[in-house]
């Protein structure tokens, strides 16, 4: 069994998607990160990070102790080697769903976040990081589609890599992009959409549903911004 400690955010459905496609028996311990569910030193012992999705493997394969795996591109690996499942044929597709995976994780997850961020939670509308991180997110969507003209799935074979993208791409309407702009994103959007492991680990048969990852534009009060981005914030991280 799995502990899944998740927040139902683009990262968490990561996590959640590939544990119902790899089919392996989880449980979800489910936080509300503006209340600053997270922010425990019994979570740090989980995740040194301090952010959410992580797991424990209560069962891992060396029969050892149970292990804890933060990063969802880690965790993601990790899942992908214990099941057998989702990370290509060969060395070649096995090195695309890596690179893929990598690119998610260094590029469309933390620019996608910073576009969020300026143009969804900060308190006023700022010019500069708005146009700065807006030009990026898009970039990487004609990357992606680019891409997506050439094969059906990332690494050819419906692998992680997809399965971290994809939630990603779920939530650009809140930051007013149209994916319908992107033909060959939205083909494969909607082939993954149809997916009942992709439902069932969104926890909702409507994939499309509206606003499910917040509204297009947030206000925290004081105590959330302190939590996500604040005082609060840094003193669960600060040593000891
Ligand atoms: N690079 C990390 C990002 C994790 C992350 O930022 N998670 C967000 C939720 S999507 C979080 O925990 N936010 C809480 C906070 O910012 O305090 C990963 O892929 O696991």
């Amino acid at each position: 069994m799995i502990d899944l400690h998740f927040v139902g955010t683009p990262n968490g459905h990561k996590i959640s998607i590939a544990l119902e496609e790899m089919g392996l028996p989880y449980r979800k311990i489910a936080y509300n990160i503006l209340d600053g569910e997270h922010l425990t030193p019994e979570f740090r012992r989980v995740n040194p990070n301090n952010r959410l999705p992580a797991i424990v493997d209560n069962a891992p394969s060396d029969n050892g102790e149970p292990f804890a795996v933060f990063e969802t591109g880690a965790i993601l690996i990790y899942l992908s080697e214990k099941s057998g499942l989702l990370m290509g044929r060969d060395l070649r597709q096995r090195s695309l769903a890596v690179q893929w995976l990598m690119w998610q994780m260094a590029g469309l997850g933390p620019m996608h976040g910073q576009a969020h961020h300026f143009v969804r939670y900060a308190p006023e509308r700022l010019a500069y990081p708005t146009e700065r991180y807006m030009n990026e997110a898009r970039r990487l969507l004609h990357v992606l589609d680019s891409r997506l003209d050439e094969v059906e799935y990332l690494a050819e074979d419906y692998s992680i890599a997809d399965i971290a993208c994809w939630p990603w791409i779920r939530a650009v309407g809140l930051i007013g992009i149209d994916i319908t702009q992107f033909a060959n994103i939205k083909r494969w959007w909607d082939l993954i959409a149809m997916r009942p492991a992709v439902a069932a680990g969104i926890g909702t048969s409507d994939v499309n549903a509206p606003n499910s990852y917040g509204a297009a534009r947030m206000t925290l009060t004081p105590a959330q911004w302190s939590n996500m981005f604040g005082e609060r914030m840094l003193a669960a991280s600060r040593q000891p």
